[in-house]
Formats: C-alpha cells, sequence, structure tokens
C-alpha cells in the first residue's frame, strides 16, 4: 500500500491535451475529485509555441500538471511522419515542463509510453528496462521524445527538488481515439475497417502485419483512473508502468474486434505492412504493489470503443493528433 498522499481537493489541475483520448478521460476522471480543472484551448494557447505556453500557466497558475499532450498515431503515422513525432513532442515537453517549473508547479505528471522500452526487453517489461538495449526503428521518434521528457521529469527533480512523476501506459484504446484509416492504433483503425467492411457486405478485409505480434490492451478511462491514483499516491523519480497484465496477438485481437462489430468475412494478414516490436508486456508489480488495478476487459471495453465510434461519426475521422498514450 501507498505511504504517499498528496490530496487534490482545492487543487487547480491543468489537463494540457484536453481534448485527446487520454486527457479527456482523465477530464472526466477529474470531474468526481473535489478539484478545479484547467484546460486550456490550442486555437488560443498553442503547446507548441513557448511563448503562449508560459502566458496561460503565468496567467493561471496550476497546482498541478498533467501533461497528455502529444503528437500520437499508430505504426503507420509513425512510420510516416518521424520528424512531426521527434519535434513536435519535444516542443510541448519542453514548454509545458520548463514553464510550469518557471512558475512554480511542484506536482507534475508526464505520460509517456511502453514504447520507450527497447525492442527486445525482457518480457514482462520492468522499469528498469530503460535505456537498456535498442529501440524497435518503426516508434523510435516518438519513443526518444518521450524518453526524453521522462528524463526531463527527473531532472527537474535532481537540480531544483520538483515532485514530477512519469507514467508509462500500454496501448490504449476507448472513446475519443482518432480513426484515421492510415495514422490510428490498431483498435481504432480495426473498429473502423470492419464497421465499413460489414457495411460494405465485403467477402474479407486487411489486417496489417503477420497478426502475429503479441499486444496488451488498456481501457482509456482505467488509465484516467490510473493517473488520477498516481498523482494522489506516487511521488519517485523513477517512471511507473501502467497496464492490464493480459496480452493478445494482433490476430486474436482482430478476430474479437470482428466479432464486436459483427463483421463476418474474412481477416487477411497484409505482410507487407509492418508487424512493429514483436511483444510488449509491461510489468505493472509497481503499481499493482500500490493498491491500483485496471477494472475494464477487453470484452467489456470493445463494444464501448465501438458505441464511440458509431456515436461519433466523422467527428473523429480526420484529426491525426493531440492526445497521449
Ligand atoms: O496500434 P499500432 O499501430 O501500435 O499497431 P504499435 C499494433 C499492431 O497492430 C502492429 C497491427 O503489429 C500492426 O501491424 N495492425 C494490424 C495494425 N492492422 C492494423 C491497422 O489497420 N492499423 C494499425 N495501426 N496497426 C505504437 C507506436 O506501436 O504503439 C506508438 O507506433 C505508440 O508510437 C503505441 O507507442 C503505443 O504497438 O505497433
Amino acid at each position: 500500500m501507498c505511504p504517499f498522499n498528496y490530496d487534490l481537493t482545492g487543487k487547480k489541475v491543468f489537463v494540457a491535451g484536453h481534448r485527446g483520448m487520454v486527457g479527456s478521460a482523465i477530464v472526466r476522471r477529474l470531474a468526481t475529485e473535489d478539484c478545479e480543472i484547467l484546460t486550456a484551448e490550442r486555437k488560443d494557447t498553442d503547446l507548441l509555441n513557448e511563448e503562449q505556453t508560459r502566458r496561460w500557466l503565468e496567467r493561471h497558475r496550476p497546482d498541478t500538471v498533467v501533461l497528455a499532450a502529444a503528437k500520437v498515431g499508430g505504426i503507420g503515422a509513425n512510420n510516416a511522419l518521424p520528424v512531426d513525432f521527434l519535434c513536435e513532442n519535444m516542443r510541448i515537453q519542453l514548454n509545458v515542463i520548463q514553464s510550469s517549473h518557471a512558475v512554480g508547479v511542484d506536482r507534475l505528471l508526464f505520460l509517456g509510453s511502453s514504447c520507450i522500452y527497447p525492442k527486445f526487453a525482457k518480457q514482462p517489461i520492468n522499469e528498469d528496462s530503460l535505456l537498456s538495449g535498442a529501440l524497435e526503428p518503426t516508434n523510435e521518434w516518438y519513443a526518444i521524445a518521450k524518453i526524453a521528457g521522462l528524463k526531463m521529469c527527473q531532472a527537474y527533480r535532481q537540480q531544483f527538488g520538483r515532485d514530477y512523476i512519469s507514467a508509462m501506459p500500454t496501448n490504449l484504446y476507448g472513446p475519443g481515439d482518432n480513426y484515421h484509416p492510415e495514422h490510428s492504433h490498431v483498435p481504432a483503425a480495426l473498429l473502423r475497417r470492419f464497421h465499413e467492411a460489414k457495411l460494405a457486405d465485403a467477402p474479407s478485409v486487411a489486417v496489417w502485419g503477420t497478426g502475429t505480434p503479441l499486444r496488451e490492451f488498456l481501457y482509456v478511462d482505467d488509465m484516467a483512473d490510473a493517473c488520477v491514483f498516481l498523482l494522489k499516491h506516487y511521488s519517485e523519480r523513477e517512471p511507473i508502468n501502467v497496464g492490464t497484465g493480459d496480452e493478445v496477438s494482433i490476430g486474436q485481437f482482430a478476430a474479437m474486434v470482428a466479432e464486436a462489430v459483427g463483421y463476418l468475412g474474412k481477416l487477411e494478414f497484409d505482410t507487407s505492412k509492418p508487424d512493429g516490436t514483436p511483444r510488449k508486456l509491461l510489468d505493472c508489480s509497481r503499481l499493482l504493489s500500490l493498491g491500483w488495478k485496471p477494472k475494464t476487459s477487453l470484452q467489456e471495453g470493445l463494444p464501448k470503443a465501438l458505441h464511440d465510434f458509431l456515436d461519433g461519426g466523422g467527428r473523429h475521422l480526420h484529426v491525426t493528433s493531440d492526445a497521449a498514450e
């Protein structure tokens, strides 16, 4: 159980990236706490702009910052846009973390990604395997930026005593996802593609890669719950993994999505597309030992994600970024 306790009561909590899948889930979750939630609209405050970020933080002076703003996307987007993934993420992190320190924010939660760990890390992946081997090439740009972000948190802790912490989520899915056909992550991509194939009565549908890679999927509202838990109970230099402990092959996952959608055609693996990392199951014993665990199984979460897709219609179809994961 956790000895550290941070009381959110009456605190001003800035959620950077509140329009993204993770940021919006964190706002939903924080709404159940007795705190004041602050958000900044991109049209007024662009977190890629240092001056605008600094001015916003000076004006609002939050007690706590959750950095959920990022350029995100699946394997296709990471491969196609390395400059965007590296530079935009580095810039957002620099602006938000530096300015938070400058205006006196003492507590900040940075959200990274399981792709920070080496491609062939020992499984399940422990936080200590950071920087112990080469990264997966399809997402090394994003991974390098996220590693820099968590290192910034550690550096501000070491040099200025700031209580800046980092959480590393596994692959996320759920309401507010990006349903872009090429740039999304696998859950949103397949929900959309299978739904469209069902409507078109298509005899078969493509699934990228060989179907053999293993992935762990966490429902985004569970991730948001973990973030609030960590804000309240975690105050260490080391990053902390957030996952479910369960993994499925992409082939099994595709079959589950097809079932949730009600698509009865054939799944065809397109091996001209990349598989990415073969396996990345997180070791979440550090988080479990503090007393947190996920609630939503894939069987429960996938229908909710499908509902969001059907409900949102075209709302998300052309969004390419702004959530962290
Ligand atoms: O979700 P995804 O892009 O993330 O792909 P990664 C996961 C697996 O699903 C890969 C396969 O093996 C893909 O080849 N897949 C099958 C598909 N069909 C599709 C499809 O239609 N779209 C997509 N996107 N994948 C990401 C990183 O890697 O993980 C990010 O690129 C981030 O930077 C995220 O770290 C958590 O797990 O491969």
